[in-house]
């Protein structure tokens, strides 16, 4: 039962009876206050005052606490502070938090919230143009600092000396996470000063600092609990943090118990998506499709704040050649502010939004030069050992290893014939196959986030609590934790329990991000368990061999410590981008890099531009997976998440910068008939990885761009009906996601006569 083992996720039968405890399902203790949020209903505005008396009325528990009742700091951030936890006077964005309204019960403060009179001032006549989307922050120009930039090799002279130059632009659109669980916290005031906070969130250590800031009470004063979380995605890496403080502040102030979760639409307006991404390139190339250069601006809508935007465009920066060789990259990155919800961490994190644009110019070249796609993605992969644009050596290339591969269990050849062959055959239905490679760099890029730290406790009975920095959101962290633990003590995972995260446990942590927690949490726990062996190690009079229970009992009887606190960090990593961004910058952003290939095949209604994908291969290098049930599971959903991101998920804001897009009947997740009818998903064999505990690697995002594969089958058979459609086969764009629109509009006319 230790790691490589697939055990069943720890809590899979509790969450699958709904016994699973998440934090609206903790017992409401006498007392409690429901809060709800007052959310600005305008994308821009300045607040004049407040009107609660009508909201008040209604009954004595209710209460309304803004702005000018925040004790401690109501001006924070992510890592640079720019925005309020409450807003004070103006509003750049719908869903602004502008005060915190509880009552005896939800649906009463929702109601209060409802009567609260927002009263705004006229607009001046010649206010500045609300902005809204990236082309409109680009004609203002209106960008964030934090942007970076990079260059390597000789740009100017690569694309002077290429046969070919293609230019080009792509748009990404961006994506709600749509966790389960939507926003959540209980904030539970103990005596003085001292807050617990229950929240779902991926950062509890933040949700601490936030809690106290605002509250302006010491940390040591304020514990917050994770015991899991349903859903995450990025989603709740940051955006959760002021909501959670806010709620402590209702708490603190009323002297009761608050919990709040937000409704879908709340939380679809408050909490932000995956960054939306333009990105205009110029690529040369020669007449074999061998890439020499690339010249790249990327666009990102960052919304209101810059939360993690910085970040987000850095991964994006270092994903711009995905799995490709080019000799000479400048890539550019612009953080555009706008009058939107301030756009945060999402699986992924700017990695895939980057590689889409990559791999629609690649396809492109394909189409200019007549070859098929996969035959020029393949004459570019990086070598072995090869360099990459920013001086990173992949010293664990498997680049050809997943493609050989997936080539070959997806029978891609033949399939190519077989789909000629019915698109020769069919004017109104196309098929389309793609061979989509991915590389993803593994490590926060921020140097400080990767550390973990760990607390292990060995009871009497052998039986074993551990506690680490990350949080559960489904992922299976904690059984693989337990997994590590109950390896190095040689006990079955039974008898391994991890409870919750809580900054009064493990402190200091960071977010549960990256892709990266087996591997931190992982060593962290594995250290703290090591330390005690070594002291078990002395225990006197019983045997090497004797079960742990024995060992514990005696170790106890001669007082000997039976608890440890476990820590680690990543060797070697560091990355300094060059701020004239003239050079490749200096040092190695990443551990180590994941891989993976698929294979997808889909069917087009050229008439409606519905589609269908009727098979997907998938094949993701893992390392040797710590639970190959769990990593399947995750390289499933992944790219399931990832075809909603490429094709139905289309957020739509409206020009007054309102959230159209504020429910499920509006935006389109991928739903159990979207599943591709055949679904083939096989990890790597005989993969070590040298540089992660028990030679794994992590799994949570890398795999997710592999449903790029379903994009660009797409766009392959939205080239064939072009074809019919008298368009010809050379380059055209399809921007993401390929939506039935999108995809109908790209087919060209079907009857010129009547368009
Ligand atoms: N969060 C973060 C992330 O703060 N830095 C990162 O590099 C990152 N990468 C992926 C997902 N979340
Ligand atoms: Mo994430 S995008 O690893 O929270």
């Amino acid at each position: 039962g230790g790691v490589h083992m697939p055990e069943m996720h720890a809590s899979a039968l509790l969450q699958a009876t709904g016994e699973a405890v998440y934090v609206d399902d903790i017992p409401v203790a006498a007392g409690s206050l429901f809060g709800a949020p007052l959310l600005s209903s305008v994308a821009r505005g300045t607040i004049e005052r407040i009107e609660t008396s009508a909201a008040l009325a209604l009954d004595p528990s209710v209460a309304v606490y803004t702005a000018d009742d925040v004790p401690g700091m109501n001006v924070l951030g992510a890592i640079v502070y720019d925005e309020e936890v409450i807003v004070s006077k103006e509003i750049t964005s719908q869903g602004q938090l502008l005060g915190m309204v509880v009552a005896s019960s939800a649906d009463l403060a929702r109601l209060a919230a409802r009567k609260v009179n927002v009263v705004l001032t006229e607009a001046a006549p010649d206010a500045p143009e609300l902005v809204v989307t990236i082309d409109e922050a680009v004609a203002a120009g209106q960008y964030m600092s934090g942007g970076n930039k990079m260059k390597s090799g000789d740009v100017e002279g690569a694309l002077e000396g290429a046969s070919h130059v293609l230019e080009g632009t792509t748009y990404v659109g961006g994506q709600e996470h749509f966790y389960l669980e939507t926003f959540a916290t209980l904030a539970v005031p103990v005596e003085g000063e001292q807050m617990k906070v229950y929240a779902s969130t991926q950062n509890p250590s933040k949700t601490q600092k936030f809690v106290s800031r605002v509250l302006g009470v010491p940390s040591a004063k304020v514990a917050v609990h994770v015991k899991r979380i349903g859903g995450g995605f990025g989603g709740k890496e940051t955006r959760t943090c002021p909501l959670s403080a806010a709620v402590a502040l209702a708490a603190k102030l009323s002297g009761k118990p608050v919990r709040c979760m937000l409704d879908r639409d709340e939380d679809m307006v408050y909490s932000g998506t995956r960054h939306p991404y333009k990105g205009v390139y110029k690529v040369g190339y020669n007449d074999d499709g061998k890439i020499l250069g690339l010249d790249i601006d990327l666009y990102s809508n960052a919304g209101f704040s810059l939360d993690l935007s910085g970040s987000v465009m850095d991964r994006a920066l270092f994903h711009v050649d995905n799995a490709y060789k080019i000799p000479a990259v400048g890539a550019r990155g612009w953080l555009c502010k706008t009058n939107t919800p301030s756009n945060t961490a999402f699986r992924g994190f700017g990695g895939p939004q980057s590689m889409l644009i990559c791999e629609s110019w690649i396809d492109n070249v394909a189409r200019e030069l007549g070859k098929d796609p996969a035959e020029v993605r393949a004459a570019n992969f990086y070598e072995p050992d090869a360099t990459t644009h920013y001086g990173q050596v992949l010293t664990d290339n498997r680049l050809e290893a997943v493609w050989g591969e997936v080539m070959s269990k997806s029978e891609y050849e033949t399939r190519r014939a077989e789909v000629a062959a019915f698109n020769a055959a069919h004017r109104w239905r196309k098929r389309g196959l793609a061979a989509v490679p991915t590389k993803f760099g593994m490590s926060f890029t921020a140097k400080f986030l990767n550390q973990a730290g760990a607390l292990v406790h060995v009871y009497q009975d052998g039986t074993v609590l551990v506690s680490h920095g990350g949080i559960e959101m489904g992922q299976g962290l904690h059984t693989k934790m337990a997994q590590v633990a109950a390896s190095a003590f040689g006990i079955p995972v039974s008898d391994v329990y991890v409870d919750e995260t809580a900054t009064d446990k493990v402190a200091n942590t960071v977010p549960t991000a990256a892709s990266v927690s087996s591997d931190i949490n992982g060593m962290a726990v594995l250290d703290a368990c090591e330390q005690i062996l070594a002291r078990l190690a002395t225990v006197e009079g019983v045997a090497a061999d004797a079960p742990l229970a024995e060992k514990a009992l005696a170790a106890h009887l001669q007082r000997i410590n039976l608890s440890a606190n476990g820590f680690y960090k990543t060797p070697d990593i560091g990355f300094e981008f060059d701020p004239t961004g003239e050079t490749a910058g200096s040092g190695m952003p990443f551990n180590y890099f994941c891989y993976g290939a698929a294979v997808a095949e889909v069917e087009i209604d050229v008439l409606t531009g519905d589609h269908v994908v009727t098979r997907a291969d998938l094949v993701m290098d893992v390392g040797d997976s710590l639970n190959p049930a769990i990593d399947l599971g995750q390289v499933e959903g992944a790219f399931v998440q990832g075809m909603g991101l490429f094709t139905t998920e289309e957020l739509i804001k409206l020009g007054n910068g309102h959230v159209f897009t504020r429910g499920p009947s509006f935006y389109k997740i991928p739903a159990f008939s979207d599943i591709p009818s055949i679904f083939n998903v096989s990890l790597l064999k005989d993969a070590p990885n040298s540089r992660a505990i028990h030679s794994s690697k992590g799994v949570g995002e890398p795999p997710l761009f592999l449903a790029a594969s379903v994009f660009f089958a797409i766009k392959d058979a939205v080239g064939a009906a072009r074809v019919d459609a008298g368009l010809g086969s050379g380059a055209f764009d399809l921007h993401s996601p390929a939506s039935s629109e999108r995809i109908r509009m790209a087919c060209g006319p079907v009857a010129p006569e009547l368009e």
